[in-house]
């Protein structure tokens, strides 16, 4: 056998040492923005993401649901595979046709018309957000806005009247009064801004978000944009029925594939990629491997990202199962010092995904800072209202539901294939809890606002930036109990003479 020197390490054994913090290196200076897909030295690559985030191959996590709100917050959802065929490609179809404009309200919807009959328009167009306008057309005078991202409110609201829920138009910051629909899109696409701050009847400052990447849809004349742009998104594959599942998958439009695999170091990733290569124009990902000979096995393969990881993932027991993976700093640390040097002599940049194991926010930035280009999270997005599971109260708590792809409620027998028969022997994933946690927009701009302030701590303003100047010092056993708060009493513990 060959022995490893260094032990397996994980990211909490691991913090950021600050960099001189330039006047100009402040938090709204700093982009996220990210390779999802190999590029040649000096080319851009095919697809970027606007933040670092991608959510999990998971039955528990990516649904088309989730892929909206992940892509209208910039990061991408990989679909979960371990489905029939046409449910996934389903599911890839109505995240390709959402419209994440509007679609104007037709005569027979009314502000007096409650919000079950806007969720049942919704439902029938696949529109995100519904405009009511005067007269019912797009050249009417905007009376409000019904969003569709509200599902909180609405699933509470269903008999309310929508002209509760409908933004109040007054006057526009532009100083425009009374506008309408094709006027406030036009001001949109000329000023390049996906939100046009309004001010509501109360002068307080409401904000309208208009993505600008909406499709036009040739069933409701009234929609106002002829641009043929959507929303990009992830779909999970395996190594044994990807002959029948990628063309289902990319006639549906899936933007990027990824093979969804707790082992990816394997000939039979080989020929899925180079099967995926030979017959369609689409990207593909591959994983998981935690070392250098696996990630350039994926690459020379032909993968267009790898992914890093194996037994780190919240709900994962391979390691207890099997004795097999790798903490996941020192997977990460192993294959960017191979990324990088397959970049210096081919000119490829491939970019690495950390998928599993990230257990507080700055995980994420140390993730990235060791080399990671983009994340994978599982645990972090089931706790979001736009994950697929149920919400529950347990022992006075909300939680959301959250299983292990490996677990058997999941039987996904083909992420662990290893030749065999089909069927799990046993399991690699647990089903559990998640505490609820609301919203994914507000947990995303939370921790992202994060990222961006210890990469301001590094002196950062960029993720490539961070992943060649930042320090990077290993913790002891000791200094990690000062990590928190220590020697005081928590005001929120109860303990009694506070
Ligand atoms: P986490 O973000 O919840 O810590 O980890 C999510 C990752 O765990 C997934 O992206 C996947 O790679 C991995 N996973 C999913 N199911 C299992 C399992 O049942 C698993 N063992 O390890």
């Amino acid at each position: 056998a060959k022995y490893y020197t260094e032990p397996s390490r994980t990211f909490t054994e691991y913090l950021l040492i600050p960099n001189l913090s330039t006047k100009d290196c402040t938090p709204a200076n700093v982009s996220l923005q990210t390779p999802l897909v190999k590029f040649k030295k000096g080319e851009k690559p095919a697809i970027s993401l606007n933040i670092p985030f991608s959510s999990a191959v998971m039955q528990a996590v990516s649904d088309h649901h989730m892929a909206v709100a992940l892509a209208r917050s910039g990061g991408i959802s990989f679909i979960f595979g371990s489905q029939p065929i046409e449910e996934e490609a389903e599911m890839v179809r109505k995240v390709k046709g959402y419209k994440a404009g509007f679609v104007v309200s037709r005569s027979n919807l009314t502000p007096e018309h409650t919000l079950a009959d806007v969720l049942d328009l919704k439902e029938k167009t696949g529109h995100s957000t519904l405009a009511v306008t005067d007269d019912g057309t797009a050249k009417g005078k905007l009376l409000g806005i019904v969003k569709g991202s509200d599902y909180r409110i609405s699933r509470d609201s269903l008999d309310k009247p929508i002209s509760q829920f409908m933004t109040p138009y007054s006057s526009l910051i532009y100083g425009r009064l009374g506008i309408t629909l094709s006027e406030a899109n036009d001001l949109i696409w000329e000023h390049k801004i996906n939100c046009l701050p309004i001010v509501g009847d109360d002068q307080r400052l409401e904000y309208l978000v208009f993505r600008k990447d909406y499709e036009a849809h040739k069933d409701h004349p009234n929609e106002l944009l002829d641009a043929n742009k959507s929303y990009i998104v992830g779909a999970g594959i395996n190594t044994r029925d990807y002959k029948e599942r990628v063309p289902a998958l990319v006639d549906a439009g899936a933007d990027v594939l990824v093979i969804d695999s707790s082992d990816g170091y394997s000939e039979w990733q080989r020929d899925t990629i180079q099967y995926v290569k030979a017959n369609f124009d689409v990207k593909i990902g591959a994983g998981n491997v935690v070392d250098r000979e696996g990630f350039l096995y994926l690459v020379e393969s032909g993968a267009d990202f790898v992914k890093i990881g194996i037994g780190g993932g919240s709900i994962c027991i391979t390691r207890e199962q099997k004795g097999i993976g790798r903490g996941q700093a020192s997977s990460l640390i192993e294959v960017t010092e191979a990324r990088n040097q397959y970049y210096e002599e081919t000119g490829i940049y491939i970019p690495i995904c950390s998928d599993g194991g990230i257990v507080h926010d700055y995980h994420i930035t140390l993730a990235l800072a060791m080399g990671a280009d983009f994340v994978m999270m599982g645990r972090y997005f089931a706790r979001f209202d736009e994950s697929p599971t149920r919400k529950l109260k347990v022992n006075n708590n909300f939680v959301k539901e959250f299983w292990g792809e490996g677990s058997n409620r999941a039987r996904n027998w083909e992420r662990y294939d290893s030749g065999g028969k089909s069927g799990l022997m046993f399991e690699e994933g647990v089903d559990s809890y998640v505490p609820y946690a609301g919203s994914l927009q507000e947990n995303l701009e939370k921790t992202t606002s994060k990222i961006k302030s210890t990469m301001c701590n590094c002196g950062s303003k960029s993720i490539a930036e961070l992943q060649r100047e930042a320090r990077i010092t290993i913790v002891s056993a000791t200094s990690l109990v000062e990590g928190g708060a220590h020697d005081v009493i928590l005001k929120e513990s109860g303990l009694s003479g506070e």
